[in-house]
């Protein structure tokens, strides 16, 4: 069983791949607008990263005939951890593939799993380093994105998602969550508020990639910019302030309607006695601190994910309580007594 065999010493969330059906138009978006650094680019894909990125790529965007997420990639400690990965996923009873260096482009060699949540993640030890821009100031344009900090996973069953996950290693920073479930948990293995985080919904779909900015002026002026080019549309949710985790935010989605987050000033969360903060689903500031409606797209759509071979994923319906449906979001009532 996994549970006698050690997981991969995982470093931090590192890089997603996103599906678009008009690589051209995704370009416009993502670089053009956003802002993102080109670290390769060729005909079929585009190899991005933030300015302060030490690896190749945050963001592997590349075309094909339906809009899906594609592999989720970590980051792990060394080559070491690649076999721990190998062997953990095989005791889960999940379908693993060793993929030799550079079939990802930048990267050395991936385990690729179909995990079981029905996700695929990819791990890597070794990657190219590019340029670090940190301080190249001049170049900055967009929402001037410094790393990609998170994955936002829509799940089913988030007590499970979060028992696989605290197997690997991650700790719990926050929850929402009342007597009955946990609607919504936030993992991590670096030291912020999270890498992972599920939230409950029909899944496995990718809800969100969080990307990280230093300023919140830089969550400010892409709105600005973004209303400047009449793209208004692509502003899903925010700016806004966050209860859970307090990072200032805004969503925004891309042409193929994948959501992406930009968000700012979270907080450190690497003291070993670091508690769980636990929001009750009652708390109209759990998911926007200045009491904000979350409008309905923001929990109902998602991106499909698709499975070890190219193909998407099933979807299956919410196994449990939808949050919805007993917190104050604005668009549902609160229980009435
Ligand atoms: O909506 S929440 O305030 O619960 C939230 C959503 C907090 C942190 C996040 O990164 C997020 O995507
Ligand atoms: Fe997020």
């Amino acid at each position: 069983m996994a549970d006698s065999l050690p997981p991969p010493d995982i470093v931090r969330s590192a890089y997603a791949t996103l599906v678009v059906t008009d690589l051209a138009e995704a370009r416009r978006f993502w670089v053009d607008l956003l802002g993102f650094v080109v670290t390769y680019e060729d005909s079929s894909a585009l190899y991005l990263r933030g300015y302060d990125e030490l690896t190749h790529h945050n963001l592997i965007v590349r075309s094909g005939p339906e809009a899906a997420a594609g592999a989720l990639g970590y980051r792990v400690r060394s080559d070491r951890d690649l076999a721990r990965a190998e062997a953990y996923y095989a005791a889960l009873g999940c379908r693993t593939a060793r993929l030799p260096a550079g079939t990802v482009r930048g990267v050395g060699e991936v385990v690729r799993v179909e995990d079981p949540l029905g996700c695929l993640v990819e791990f890597f030890a070794w990657s190219a380093h590019p340029e670090r821009l940190q301080q190249r100031y001049d170049l900055r344009r967009g929402a001037e994105v410094a790393r990609l900090d998170h994955f936002n996973i829509c799940v089913p069953d988030v007590p499970r998602a979060y028992e696989y996950y605290a197997g690997l290693g991650f700790g719990l920073s926050e929850t929402i969550e009342d007597d009955q479930t946990v609607y919504a948990a936030w993992m991590y293995r670096k030291q912020t508020v999270h890498d992972v985080a599920f939230t409950g919904g029909a899944g496995p779909r990718l809800h969100h990639l969080g990307f990280f900015a230093h300023e919140p002026h830089s969550v400010l002026r892409i709105c600005d910019i973004i209303g400047s080019l009449s793209l208004e549309s692509c502003i899903e949710r925010g700016p806004g302030r966050h209860g859970v985790s307090n990072a200032f935010y805004v969503y925004l989605r891309d042409p193929d309607g994948h959501r992406l987050e930009i968000y700012t000033s979270d907080y450190y969360t690497g003291d070993p006695d670091h508690p769980v903060l636990r929001w009750s689903v009652l708390d109209p500031r759990r998911r926007d601190f200045w009491g904000n409606a979350v409008i309905p797209s923001w929990y109902s759509e998602a991106s499909l994910v698709l499975d070890l071979d190219g193909k998407p994923q099933p979807v299956f319906e919410l196994a449990q309580t939808a949050e919805v449906t007993v917190g104050a979001d604005g668009f549902t009532a609160p229980p009435s007594e």
